[in-house]
């Protein structure tokens, strides 16, 4: 599927990504009432992947929510990225209560809210939300994480988020608050927060495949974990895999190639699996072998 934040904002967006081969989508991230986000240019192109600081730029949880309920071509993910405690839970309450029958992947990660940090950098305030996100839905909900770069931490949030019925993990959101620089014209090349942003792509696979793998170790076998970050063809996918991702998420290339990005990275993944002689997923998922 896609990654939440790539082509799924407006209707026209989403409709593209339902006639894909993709198997499902994700809406991007909302917020009670409709946001403008930040400043452009606020997403570029880069070499080796991406740099973003879009600042939630949404048309409000009614619209994606509605969205879901109507199509019933692919049962979906709902994004949902609350700026406050309060926020979340409101908007929980209103999806708990609709006809929605997909997943919610509630993002605890945006780096590009200005003064608002990465809830998934809080342990506490991380198991507090969800203590109380737990109270009030009852529908099926995973949580969008950071990027986390010390065995400690992994640690201490698998350890957090074992303590909760969720149903997945996705790893990772953009490392946040990377800075490219444009050396010709000696300037950012974002125009939000100086030119800081959320760095995507080639940059990240392998701190994505550390992500990836340490939650598939350290969670209860029930959480499943959704791989993302990195993915441009069928051995990026197959990396994903092998570390123990079972669904994966294409956010940069998506971008850069459009929707021919599934069926191309299903083929090469497909070739792969092939050459290695594996008929399934399975045959191969969480399998990375230690030295
Ligand atoms: O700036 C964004 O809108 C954004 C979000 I909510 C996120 O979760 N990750 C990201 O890279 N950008």
């Amino acid at each position: 599927m896609n990654a939440s934040g790539v082509w799924c904002r407006t209707e026209a967006e989403l409709d593209e990504l339902i006639k894909s081969s993709a198997s499902t989508f994700v809406t991007k991230s909302s917020t009670l009432e409709f946001r403008e986000g930040n400043p452009e240019p606020r997403y570029v192109d880069l070499e080796l992947g991406s740099i973003n600081s879009m600042g939630l730029p949404n048309l409000g949880i009614d619209f994606y929510l509605n969205y879901s309920i109507k199509n019933n071509q692919k049962e979906n993910f709902l994004s949902v990225a609350g700026l406050t405690r309060e926020e979340n839970l409101e908007m929980l309450e209103k999806v708990q209560n609709s006809e929605f029958s997909g997943l919610l992947e509630l993002n605890l990660s945006c780096p590009n809210v200005i003064g608002k940090p990465q809830v998934g950098y809080d342990f506490d305030a991380t198991k507090s939300l969800l203590e109380e996100v737990f109270s009030v839905y009852k529908k099926p909900l995973g949580v969008k994480l950071p990027p986390y770069f010390d065995i400690v931490h992994f640690q201490q949030i698998a350890e957090i988020l074992n303590q909760f019925p969720l149903k997945f993990v996705t790893c990772v959101n953009s490392i946040g608050n990377g800075l490219f620089i444009d050396t010709d014209s000696e300037k950012v090349v974002i125009k939000p927060k100086n030119g800081f942003g959320g760095i995507g792509g080639k940059y990240i696979k392998p701190t994505a495949l550390a992500n990836v793998r340490q939650f598939y170790t350290l969670l209860n076998p029930e959480i499943k974990v959704i791989g993302c970050g990195g993915i441009e063809n069928g051995k990026d996918a197959f990396e994903h895999i092998l570390c123990g991702a079972s669904m994966l998420q294409v956010g940069t290339q998506l971008m850069k190639e459009g929707m021919s990005a599934f069926d191309r990275i299903e083929k090469e993944l497909r070739e792969i699996m092939k050459q290695k002689g594996y008929s399934t997923i399975e045959d191969f998922k969480g399998k990375l072998q230690s030295l």
